[in-house]
């Protein structure tokens, strides 16, 4: 296994001066050196989760066999396509968010000399993936489908974006709208597909599966997600920064966080009087009442006991999947997450 992490790895390196050597466009030195520091910047920092689950899920689903050196890179390739994608998302992200920190360092934007340059290096690491996919994909018979993988879920992604914000808009803060629904709904487009979905069902096109009889398999992954950016919102409130590499904006946001929503549902009007008159503001003494309300309300517990029922379930539901192979590939993915500090 640690043979495989460092086989990823080296993947980027290689990925990375491709890009460098791009034909379509006449790099200078300098532009060069910029999207070298950009790419070391965000792309490789993570927990390579997404990324890695490509290989892991590969070699679960060929079952048995070894993996060829060219398989390897192939599998890798296409994790680094979602780190690049996740790159991208998260880039912009910090920005809409007004973050700070990210993976242990100041938000890419944040840097003095790249500010607002970084919406333009989101749309330039997003443009990175078809130039992968081609250079490494174009002659076997997945590359159509690969392609409108990425396109479909990038289009659910960013439209789950789009709802998470659209909720927060000045004027219109309005928390009875926050139910456990339209969180769902916010979660599930905003994180599971790209996360969870795309990251096997990679692995299923290169294992030459078709992916519409996968369907099970990635209503279980939404789910997964959806439990994964539950854990997301409560970390964001109560995990450590150092941990976890960022710093909470979620109360400050007015976001649709699944804390708020739980609030809302277990507080009496005294508490509901609370969350409206401190929600959504960027005072930190605002904060710390939210944050004391949680408390009081005992979400902590709410949130464990959550977190174990989810596992519960999935347990059931992957046990239910009728392919050994698929099983593994699932409960090494919950494994990853399950009770996760950062
Ligand atoms: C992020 O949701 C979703 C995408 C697609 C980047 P978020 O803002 O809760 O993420 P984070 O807590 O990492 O900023
Ligand atoms: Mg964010
Ligand atoms: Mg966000
Ligand atoms: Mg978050």
């Amino acid at each position: 296994m640690a043979d495989l992490k460092s086989k990823f790895l080296k993947a980027y390196s290689v990925l990375k001066a491709e890009l460098l050597q791009d034909p379509a466009f006449e790099f200078t030195d300098n532009d060069r050196q910029w999207v070298d520091r950009m790419l070391d910047y965000n792309v490789p920092g993570g927990k390579l989760n997404r990324g890695l689950s490509v290989l892991d899920s590969y070699k679960l689903l060929i079952e048995g066999r070894e993996l060829t050196d060219d398989e390897i890179f192939l599998a890798s390739a296409l994790g680094w396509c979602i780190e690049w994608l996740q790159a991208f998302f998260l880039v912009l992200d910090d920005i809409m968010d007004g973050s700070h920190t990210r993976r242990g360092q100041p938000c890419w934007f944040r840097l003095p000399k790249v500010g607002m340059i970084a919406a333009n290096d989101g749309v330039l690491l997003r443009n990175h993936i078809p130039r992968i996919l081609k250079k490494h994909f174009r002659g076997k018979p997945y590359y159509v489908d690969l392609l409108d993988l990425f396109n479909e879920i990038e289009f659910q992604t960013a439209s789950g974006q789009m709802i998470d914000l659209i909720t927060t808009i000045e004027g219109e803060k309005d928390l009875s709208k926050y139910t456990l629904s339209l969180h769902r709904r916010i979660v599930q487009y905003k994180t599971a597909y790209y996360s969870f979905y795309l990251p096997v069902a990679c692995a299923l096109l290169m294992s030459g599966e078709n992916l519409d009889n996968h369907v099970e398999v990635k209503n279980i992954l939404v789910e997964m997600g959806t439990y994964f950016q539950v854990q997301d919102d409560y970390l964001d409130c109560f995990g450590d920064p150092e941990t976890i590499g960022k710093i909470g904006t979620d109360i400050e946001d007015f976001k649709c966080s699944w804390m708020v929503v739980k609030a809302l549902e277990l507080c009496n009007e005294d508490q509901k009087k609370i969350l409206h008159e401190n929600y959504g503001n960027p005072d930190p003494s605002n904060v710390a009442k939210v944050k004391a309300l949680y408390n009081e309300l005992n979400l902590q517990g709410v949130f464990a006991e959550y977190e174990s029922k989810s596992y519960e379930k999935l347990i059931t539901a992957i046990e239910a999947h009728p392919s050994k192979s698929v099983q593994a590939v699932l409960k090494s993915f919950l494994g990853k997450i399950y009770k996760r500090q950062k």
